[in-house]
C-alpha cells in the first residue's frame, strides 16, 4: 500500500497492517482522508473510521483543518454519526428520507412518496434540526408536504448524516430530538491549473410505480475554480400492493442545479443556486395533495483556513411557492367542497463558525441566524367569495450563539462540552375569513378577529447544553455518557394555527387542531450512555438514552372553544404543553466471517409517553431490526435482508391512533462493477410480495376500491429496480 506522504504515525500503520482494498492512497491533509476511504468497502471504512478515534488530535493539530470536516471525521470515528453514502446506495427512491432507516435510531414518517419526515428515537418534523449543505430550509407547506430534505433528492446527494444521540450544540439551532445533514456532491478542486471533469451520470428505474430517475452532475474544476451544473428529473406512478393500487402516489420532481467555487491560498468561496418543480404528487394520508412545489435557493459560503485557526460563515435564501388540492388527484370527497390552498414560505440565515486549537483541544464558537415567513390561503374552485387565511406573515426568527470544547484529557479520556443561547422570536400578521352566505362566517369572522386582537409577538430564551465524556477502556472498546438540556420552541402552525384545520405540518391523524398563543418550550433533558466495540472483524456500537420532556407540544382536548355546546368543540385538539419522557436504544454490529461473507444488523427500541396523563405519544415507531448477510468480491456483491418490525400496540389515545400488526420483510439488492467508471445495481424489496402496514405511514384519506378511508395505509408491494451508475 501506498502510505504517501501522510503525517499521522498512526494512520500510516493501520493502513500497513490491514488489508484494506483499495486504501491506496494517504494524503498529507487529513481533510484528504475522507473522500479517499469511500473507495474502500464499508467494512474497511468502518474499520478505519474508528481507528481515526486514535489520531483525533494527531490529525486536528497536524494540518489547518475544517472545523467541520474535523467534525464530521471525528465523531464518526466516535459513532457520533451515522452516514450514508449515497454512491453505496442501490435504491431509485425519490425520498431522501427514506433512506434514513438504514441509520440506527432513525424512522421515517411517511405522508406520501416525497414528502417523508425523518424520525429519529420517537421525535420528529420541527424537533428535528435538518440541514442541506448548511443551510437550514424552512418547509413552505403548512403540512411539510415538502420536509426539509424535499430538497435534498437522493439522487444527488454524496452523503446523508445524522448525529448518533445527543447531537452538539454547533450542529443546528434546536436539536431537541437530534440533527441531519446532507451534503450534495459538488466535485473536487484538482491539483493542476489545467480543467478537468468529473460526473456522475445515474439512471434508473422500478417496478412498483413504474418509477423512473435520471440524474446528471457534470463538475469542470482546476485548483482555484470548480464549475457544477446538474440535472434531475423523477417520476412515478401510483404505487402497487398485494391487493391494487395505492391512490395517490404518483410523483413528479425537476430540478436544476448550478455552482461555482472559488480557492486561492487561505480563502474558498462557494455560491449554489437551485429550481426546484415538484408537480402532481400524491399525500394519501393528508387531507390534499401536491400540485406543484416551486422552490429557488441561493447560497453563499466563504471559508478562511488559518494556521491553528479556522472560520466558516455562510448566508442563504429560500423561496417557496406551493399549491395543494382536494380534488385535482384524488375524488372530491362527497360533502366536501373543492378546495385549493396555495401556500409560500421564505427563509433567509447566516451562520458564522469559529475553530481554533490549544493544547488540550479544540474551541468552536458561532453565531447563527434564522428568519422563516409563511403565508397560507384557502379559496374554493366553486365559490368566488371563499377565502380564508390559515397563516398571515406568520414569522419565527431564531438568533443563536453556541460554544463548544473538545477535549482530550488524557490518553484515555475525552470529553465534549457545548452551551447555546437561542433567542426565538414569532410574530404573525392579521388574518381573515369570508365565505358569503354561510351561516358559520360570522363566528369564523368573529374568531379572526379576536385573533387579531391578541398579543402575537413571543419571545423565548432558550438555554442548551450538552456534556459527553468518552473512555477508551483498551484497544478495541470505548465507553461514553452524554447528559444534555436541549429545547424548541413552538413551530409557526403550533401557535398560530387560529382556524381549525389539519395544519399540523404532517401530523397526519386526521385530527383538527387549532393553535394556541401561549405555548412555552419544550424542555429536553437526556441521559445517554454507549458501548462500541471495535476488533478487525467484528463490531459493535450500542446506545441507551433516557429522555424527559417538560412542556412538550402535544395537540390535547383542552381550553377548545365551543360551538355553544360543550359537546361541540370547533376542533378535535389543541396545541398544549404536555410533559413526556421517551427512552430506549439502539445497536449497530458488523461481522466479517471471511474475506467474502460478512453480517451487518441494526435494532431500534423506543417507547414514549406522557408524564402528565396515562397515554403513550402519538407515531412512534415499533421494535424493528434490520439484519442482512452480504457476500462481496472483487466486483461484485449481493446482499439477502430481513427487516423485522414488531406491532405497535402502545399507541397513543388522545390521537385515536391505531395499533399496527407486526411484519417481516425480505430484501435483495446486489451491484456488479462493469468498469472502473460503470456500476449496475439492482435488486428487489418485499420479495415476497407481503401485505403490511408501517405503523409510521399514516391511514388511508383517498378514495379507493383497494383501501377503505381510514384504514392503515399499506406498505408497497414486491418492487424489482435496476440502476446504472456512470461516474468519471
Ligand atoms: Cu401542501
Amino acid at each position: 500500500m501506498n502510505t504517501g506522504n501522510c503525517r499521522c504515525p498512526q494512520f500510516c500503520f493501520f493502513i500497513e497492517h490491514t488489508e484494506a482494498p483499495g486504501a491506496t492512497i494517504c494524503h498529507s491533509s487529513p481533510t484528504a482522508f475522507y473522500p479517499k476511504i469511500l473507495s474502500l468497502n464499508k467494512y474497511y471504512r468502518e474499520i478505519f473510521m474508528n481507528r481515526i478515534i486514535q489520531l483525533t488530535l494527531c490529525s486536528t493539530l497536524v494540518a489547518g483543518v475544517h472545523a467541520s470536516d474535523i467534525e464530521e471525521v471525528v465523531v464518526t470515528a466516535a459513532r457520533e454519526v451515522s452516514t450514508i453514502e449515497l454512491a453505496e446506495t442501490l435504491e431509485i427512491t425519490p425520498d431522501s428520507a427514506a433512506l434514513l432507516r438504514k441509520a440506527p435510531g432513525a424512522n421515517v414518517n411517511s405522508n406520501g412518496p416525497l414528502s417523508g419526515i425523518p424520525q429519529y428515537r420517537g421525535m420528529y418534523g420541527s424537533r428535528i434540526n435538518v440541514t442541506v449543505d448548511g443551510s437550514t430550509l424552512s418547509s413552505g407547506g403548512p403540512n411539510w408536504m415538502d420536509p426539509p430534505l424535499h430538497y435534498a433528492p437522493a439522487a444527488q446527494l454524496e452523503s446523508l448524516s445524522i448525529y448518533r444521540g445527543i447531537a452538539p450544540v454547533s450542529a443546528g439551532q434546536e436539536t431537541i430530538g437530534g440533527a441531519i445533514t446532507a451534503k450534495t456532491w459538488s466535485g473536487e478542486f484538482s491539483d493542476s491549473a489545467q480543467f478537468s471533469s468529473q460526473g456522475r451520470i445515474r439512471a434508473g428505474t422500478q417496478s412498483v410505480n413504474e418509477g423512473l430517475l435520471t440524474s446528471v452532475a457534470v463538475v469542470a474544476s482546476n485548483k482555484t475554480h470548480r464549475i457544477k451544473v446538474a440535472g434531475l428529473t423523477e417520476s412515478g406512478d401510483d404505487a402497487q400492493f398485494d391487493r391494487g393500487d395505492i391512490l395517490h402516489t404518483e410523483y413528479e420532481r425537476d430540478r436544476v442545479d448550478l455552482g461555482y467555487g472559488y480557492q486561492r491560498g487561505a480563502h474558498s468561496w462557494q455560491f449554489d443556486l437551485a429550481h426546484n418543480e415538484t408537480g402532481d404528487s400524491g399525500n394519501p394520508a393528508l387531507p390534499m395533495d401536491i400540485e406543484y412545489i416551486d422552490a429557488d435557493l441561493a447560497s453563499l459560503s466563504y471559508d478562511f483556513k488559518g494556521e491553528g485557526w479556522n472560520v466558516r460563515s455562510k448566508i442563504y435564501h429560500s423561496e417557496i411557492d406551493h399549491g395543494m388540492s382536494n380534488f385535482h388527484l384524488r375524488q372530491l370527497m362527497m360533502g366536501m367542497n373543492p378546495r385549493i390552498n396555495t401556500a409560500t414560505g421564505d427563509s433567509n440565515g447566516i451562520k458564522v463558525a469559529i475553530d481554533w486549537e490549544d493544547n488540550g483541544g479544540t474551541w468552536l464558537a458561532g453565531l447563527d441566524g434564522h428568519h422563516e415567513t409563511h403565508d397560507s390561503d384557502i379559496t374554493d374552485r366553486d365559490k368566488i367569495g371563499f377565502f380564508a387565511q390559515n397563516f398571515s406573515g406568520a414569522e419565527r426568527e431564531v438568533w443563536g450563539v453556541f460554544l463548544e470544547r473538545n477535549q482530550q484529557l488524557n490518553s484515555r479520556w475525552r470529553s465534549e462540552l457545548g452551551l447555546r443561547y437561542n433567542r426565538v422570536t414569532m410574530d404573525s400578521d392579521s388574518v381573515s375569513f369570508s365565505n358569503p352566505g354561510n351561516m358559520m362566517a360570522a363566528m369564523m369572522q368573529m374568531r379572526a378577529m379576536a385573533f387579531n386582537n391578541s398579543n402575537l409577538k413571543t419571545n423565548d430564551n432558550n438555554i442548551d447544553w450538552v456534556a459527553k465524556l468518552y473512555y477508551e477502556a483498551d484497544q478495541a472498546t470505548s465507553l461514553y455518557a452524554g447528559i444534555a438540556r436541549k429545547t424548541r420552541s413552538a413551530s409557526y402552525q403550533e401557535r398560530y394555527l387560529w382556524m381549525s384545520m389539519e395544519a399540523t405540518a404532517g401530523l397526519a391523524d386526521g385530527k383538527t387542531y387549532l393553535g394556541n398563543l401561549d405555548l412555552d418550550a419544550e424542555v429536553a433533558h437526556e441521559l445517554e450512555i454507549g458501548i462500541d466495540i471495535l476488533q478487525d472483524d467484528f463490531s459493535f456500537s450500542f446506545r441507551s438514552f433516557y429522555k424527559q420532556v417538560e412542556d412538550y407540544i402535544q395537540g390535547t382536548t383542552d381550553d377548545i372553544p365551543h360551538m355553544g355546546m360543550p359537546a361541540m368543540p370547533v376542533a378535535d385538539l389543541k396545541f398544549n404543553n404536555v410533559d413526556a419522557q421517551l427512552y430506549g436504544f439502539d445497536v449497530e454490529a458488523h461481522y466479517q466471517l471471511d474475506n467474502h461473507w460478512s453480517l451487518n444488523g441494526i435494532v431500534n427500541f423506543v417507547r414514549g409517553k406522557r408524564d402528565d396523563i396515562n397515554d403513550n405519544l402519538y407515531r412512534i415507531a415499533p421494535l424493528n431490526s434490520t439484519v442482512g448477510i452480504t457476500y462481496q468480491s472483487n466486483r461484485w456483491a449481493a446482499t439477502l435482508e430481513s427487516v423485522l418490525t414488531n406491532k405497535q400496540d402502545q399507541q397513543s389515545t388522545t390521537n385515536d391512533e391505531k395499533e399496527t400488526a407486526g411484519h417481516g420483510l425480505v430484501n435483495m439488492k446486489g451491484y456488479w462493477q462493469v468498469s472502473e467508471k460503470i456500476r449496475l445495481g439492482g435488486g428487489i424489496d418485499n420479495l415476497l410480495d407481503k401485505q403490511y402496514s408501517d405503523h409510521l405511514g399514516g391511514y388511508n384519506r383517498v378514495a379507493n376500491i383497494d383501501i377503505d378511508r381510514g384504514d392503515r395505509l399499506p406498505g408497497y408491494g414486491r418492487n424489482v429496480f435496476a440502476r446504472i451508475d456512470y461516474q468519471w
